[in-house]
């Protein structure tokens, strides 16, 4: 796929100007879980090391979904408190809430104009999320993918780290920056996508989906406590017993398969010899997911200490995320008024 870098207007820290830009989101539609680390926090934190990274709470994607308001605020709370626990330094990138730059919205509208109805019908997450839903299927849903697409050409970013699952919607707004680019006038660079190993996480009670917050039992928290982690690594679904000597990784049952993933991730030292241990027919998953428990404590009990303290002080987490916003809407505006003045609304 093709990456476009970009010069960047507005470094957040004061920064060297010539770094890219990336963008990135997560929902607060439930339990930040272990499949977001991997898929997107983890990588997000070593990105934003060496790029100028903007990342978002999509309060405005969340909704798309029923949810309950009451709640709301907390969740969008809690999401902002398990990445900053999680990594994300709010000094280092740009860490906001979508609803609270409004050119989101605005940017989505002009968007919409140039979007064809008929590609937004054959995203796969789409007809995923429509098929599951009771409650019928409203144009927010359908037009989720036009959301994220101004998401990410309001910063003009060059790089959006996510799991596979994403990337047909990032084809998408490529598509659909090429098009304004045609039709208006030079103005969005088109977006790379940027996938890590471990990019799908699948559910530990069924490994043929992925893991999902809105499908409970399904995930492992990011603040789980230790010994629900330990619970849950040991029920996770594997073969009744070992493989066959002479197999093959690739050839894995999903659930082992997904156990591989991890162990690589949490404990890469011991990953070789599971591996080897797997093709010579004598690998134990108990003992796999032992070893594979106590990597996975050590990585998120600190994580869970500094989640817990943070959830104490929830003013500090507002105050994270006020300067966020407050620094990612200058950039936003300058984006909103070139396409506004590009379309002929002046
Ligand atoms: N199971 C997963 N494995 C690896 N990466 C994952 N991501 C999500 N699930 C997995 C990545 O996390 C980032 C943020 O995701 P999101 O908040 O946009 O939600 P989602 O992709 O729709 O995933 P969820 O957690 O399953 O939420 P719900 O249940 O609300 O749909 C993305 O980069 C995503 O790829």
């Amino acid at each position: 796929m093709q990456k476009v870098e970009t010069q960047s207007e507005v470094a957040p820290h004061g920064g060297p100007p010539a770094r890219v830009r990336v963008f990135s989101g997560i929902q607060p539609t439930g339990v930040i879980h272990i499949g977001n680390y991997v898929g997107a926090i983890r990588q997000w934190a070593e990105l934003q090391r060496d790029y100028e990274s903007y990342f978002c709470i999509v309060d405005l994607h969340a909704i798309t979904v029923p949810y309950e308001p009451a709640e709301f605020p907390q969740r969008v709370l809690d999401a902002a408190a398990a990445n900053v626990a999680a990594g994300i330094d709010p000094k280092q990138s740009v860490l906001f809430v979508q609803s609270h730059v409004p050119e989101h919205s605005e940017l989505m509208w002009l968007l919409n104009i140039i979007t064809p109805v008929g590609q937004l019908e054959r995203m796969t997450q789409f007809k995923d999320k429509a098929r599951r839903s009771k409650v019928g299927v409203m144009a927010g849903l359908l037009n989720y993918p036009v959301l994220m697409a101004a998401d990410v050409l309001l910063y003009k970013a060059s790089l959006v780290p996510v799991g596979d699952d994403q990337v047909q919607h990032v084809e998408l707004m490529r598509d659909i920056a090429e098009r304004f680019n045609k039709q208006f006038g030079e103005t969005f660079p088109l977006p790379g996508v940027r996938l890590t190993k471990g990019a799908r996480i699948m559910a530990f009670n069924d490994p043929n989906v992925k893991m999902s917050k809105s499908i409970d039992g399904s995930y492992v928290a990011l603040v789980e406590r230790s010994e629900t982690i330990r619970k849950k690594v040991r029920a996770a679904v594997t073969d009744p017993g070992p493989p066959k000597k002479g197999s093959k990784l690739d050839d894995a049952t999903p659930g082992v398969a997904n156990l591989f993933t991890l162990l690589e991730v949490f404990a890469p030292a011991r990953y070789p010899e599971f591996v080897a241990a797997y093709e010579a027919g004598t690998v134990r998953y108990s003992e796999m997911k032992q070893v594979l428990a106590d990597a996975m404590v050590e990585t998120f009990a600190p994580m869970r200490k500094r989640y817990e303290e943070l959830m104490q002080r929830p003013d500090d987490i507002r105050d994270i995320l006020a300067d966020g916003a407050k620094r990612a809407r200058p950039v936003a505006q300058r984006t909103i008024e070139e396409a506004r003045h590009r379309m002929g609304l002046r």
